[in-house]
């Protein structure tokens, strides 16, 4: 360590012990050039984009067109979460679980160690203080993260409250923190030229549940960086809610009210760029009905005093897909970006120094620079931006934020819904007659997988309540805790448990097209959701669930043809009977840490198939 960041180390301007030690512990093996406390103030974001802009890692967007907003190219090897390097280091194995990588934490920290040492050379180590939900809630949830990456700190400061009121607060109680440590892996030599998007080729991206603590190494890209995001907001929290007995999922978050001023708050589990983001910047096309958004990605759900789950969103902003984006499927979003405080990453520049992605607009600009720094022609014969590329939003930007955000106590949840995105098989909408079959929902949820993640595009894969990169610790142990819920409110007096559902927006018809014209039109499966609660709408039964009867979702003004209408809606027996010994096989990952109630959900189901 140079003999400034000592002095800095020294110190250190907080009276929080703990934090003090850990931070010069890390200035100690990381040995950085300088250490910059984040006091999350305005002139400091300014400071470090302007930095962004002279190191070549933002280019400043046109003023006039997305105000104090900026575009980042990363390195094209570092444009996605990488499962295959993120791993679960419980003590423990079988902690971990089927889904998650391990390995021993001693023998993980002692990798990580060698990795860390000198790893901030010639670069600033950043500290930056962060509360996940709200800074007033009974029991904030701190955490720390150190980066060298300062691309990290301005786009932490969208997505957290950070800096120096957090800090503060912390030193009040003298709180515990998630240490969550953080190095792009690219030391810099002296009088070596930096690049644009410094990263590792060597990429971890580790958990430590029984400490609660976070290191990540090698790459800058959102969820494997943005420590507070996917890493403690879910992978970290879930482990704390399983001790706890509360939950931590991949949700959205949404209100809807009916045209008779009732509202009905609404979390649904989808995996990753699968229609989140979308769903909770819905513009409902059904008459009278209106949407309003309180989370886009991530929900924390607790039971009150009566029993009931009440549900935060921990985050300040959205992180969303951009491609798909665009002003006729997704205005309230294009609304939220076009207001700036933007940074987006890997979308393509437009001549004008504003940005473009595929599906913003029906046509493409004449010429782009694309997401790789190239000239781009609509007739390249390749996307001009990352099919996984992002915009960082805050979530005050939203017209349609309900008030509710920034209710700490959160809203009480009315309904639970799953979804994936399958070609066939699942039916537009089903609810579940129980919780556990609610349950069995959310352990069977499957997805055609997507640009999120590295590896393959397409192929089918389970993903438990849209968490199988995410969930913590043993997901047969996950599902128990889903499925003990029944019974947990039942001790503060009663139960009052949302109702669940199934959704699909991506079944194809004969022409391999979507069956489901989807987007805003979600609203009319909204709607019979909310008419399903309170008992105004009609359902039939299926083997599977109840499913709309013949004339109760509300299709008036909808343009979609019978075949498409009965493709996207219909419950086909020997569909379910294909997916049966597909879910068996699924279902023997768990070993003896499955249910019994998952078991006789499935039993139930074959018998009722016929099968
Ligand atoms: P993460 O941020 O990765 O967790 O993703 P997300 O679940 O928020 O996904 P997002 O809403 O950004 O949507 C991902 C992709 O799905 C985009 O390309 C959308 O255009 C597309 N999409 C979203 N909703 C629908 C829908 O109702 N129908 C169809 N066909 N596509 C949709
Ligand atoms: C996801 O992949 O589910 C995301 C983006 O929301 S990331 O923050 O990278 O996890
Ligand atoms: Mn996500």
């Amino acid at each position: 360590m140079t003999a400034n960041a000592e002095q800095t180390a020294l110190s250190a301007p907080t009276s929080h012990q703990k934090l003090a030690q850990w931070v010069s512990e890390v200035a100690a093996l990381t040995q950085p050039d300088a250490i910059h406390w984040v006091d999350g103030s305005e002139s400091e974001d300014l400071k470090l984009k302007q930095l962004l802009v002279d190191s070549g890692t933002f280019t400043k967007l046109n003023e006039d067109l997305f105000p104090n907003s900026y575009l980042a190219n990363s390195d094209p090897a570092d444009v996605a979460r990488v499962e295959s390097r993120t791993f679960i280091c419980s003590e423990k194995e079988e902690d971990a679980g089927f889904t998650n990588n391990w390995m021993d934490p001693v023998e993980m920290k002692t990798k990580l160690n060698g990795l860390f040492e000198g790893s901030m050379r010639g670069r600033t180590m950043y500290v930056i203080p962060f509360v996940m939900g709200h800074l007033d809630a009974k029991n904030p949830k701190f955490g720390v993260e150190i980066s060298d990456s300062a691309y990290v700190v301005t786009s932490m400061r969208i997505m957290a409250k950070i800096g120096n009121e957090v800090l503060r607060k912390m030193e009040e109680t003298d709180a515990f923190f998630v240490p969550a440590l953080h190095s792009v892996g690219a030391p810099l030599e002296e009088g070596e030229e930096d690049v644009a998007w410094p990263c590792n080729e060597e990429k971890w991206i580790v958990h430590f549940p029984e400490e609660r603590s976070i290191v990540s190494y090698g790459s800058g890209y959102g969820g494997n960086a943005l420590l507070g995001k996917k890493c403690y907001s879910l992978r970290i929290a879930s482990v704390m809610a399983r001790d706890e007995g509360w939950l931590a999922e991949h949700m959205v978050l949404m209100r809807l009210t009916n045209p008779e001023g009732k509202s009905f708050n609404i979390s649904a589990a989808f995996p990753s760029a699968c229609g989140k983001t979308n769903l909770a910047l819905i513009d409902p096309t059904v008459e009278g009905w209106k949407a309003e958004v309180l989370g886009d990605d991530i929900v924390w759900m607790n039971f009150d005093e009566d029993g009931s789950l009440r549900a935060v969103n921990p985050e300040y902003g959205f992180f969303g897909v951009a491609p798909g984006t665009g002003w006729s499927t997704n205005p309230n979003a294009m609304r939220a970006i076009a207001k700036g405080n933007t940074i987006f990453t890997n979308v393509a520049l437009t001549d004008e120094g504003g940005v473009w992605w595929e599906g913003m607009t029906d046509e493409a600009p004449a010429h782009l620079i694309d997401w790789q720094g190239n000239d781009w022609t609509p007739d390249a014969g390749r996307p001009a931006a990352h099919p996984n590329s992002r915009f960082c939003t805050p979530i005050s930007q939203a017209d349609m934020l309900s008030d509710e955000y920034y209710n700490p106590d959160g809203v009480k949840l009315d309904a639970i819904m799953f979804g994936g995105r399958r070609k066939t098989t699942v039916p537009l909408v089903s609810q579940a007659r129980s919780w556990s079959q609610g349950v069995f929902f959310g352990s069977t949820l499957s997805s055609e997988t997507t640009a999120a993640a590295e590896g393959a595009v397409g192929v089918v894969r389970r993903d438990p309540m849209a968490m199988l990169p995410f969930i913590g610790y043993d997901a047969g142990d996950y599902l128990n805790h889903w499925d003990k819920l029944r019974d947990l409110p039942a001790a503060q007096g009663g139960k009052n448990l949302p109702a669940v559902f199934l959704v699909n927006w991506f079944r194809r018809n004969a022409d391999g097209g979507f069956a489901w014209p989807g987007f805003g039109e979600n609203s009319r499966v909204l709607k019979w959701i909310c008419d399903r609660i309170e008992g105004k709408a009609e359902a039939t039964e299926t083997p599977l669930g109840l499913i709309p009867a013949e004339g109760s979702l509300d299709l008036v003004g909808l343009e979609i043809s019978d075949s498409d209408l009965e493709a996207a809606t219909r419950f086909d027996v020997e569909e379910w009977k294909n997916e049966l010994p597909l879910i068996e096989q699924w279902y023997e990952n768990f070993g003896d840490h499955l249910p019994a109630s998952m078991r006789a959900e499935l039993d139930a189901l074959r018998e009722r198939l016929g099968a």
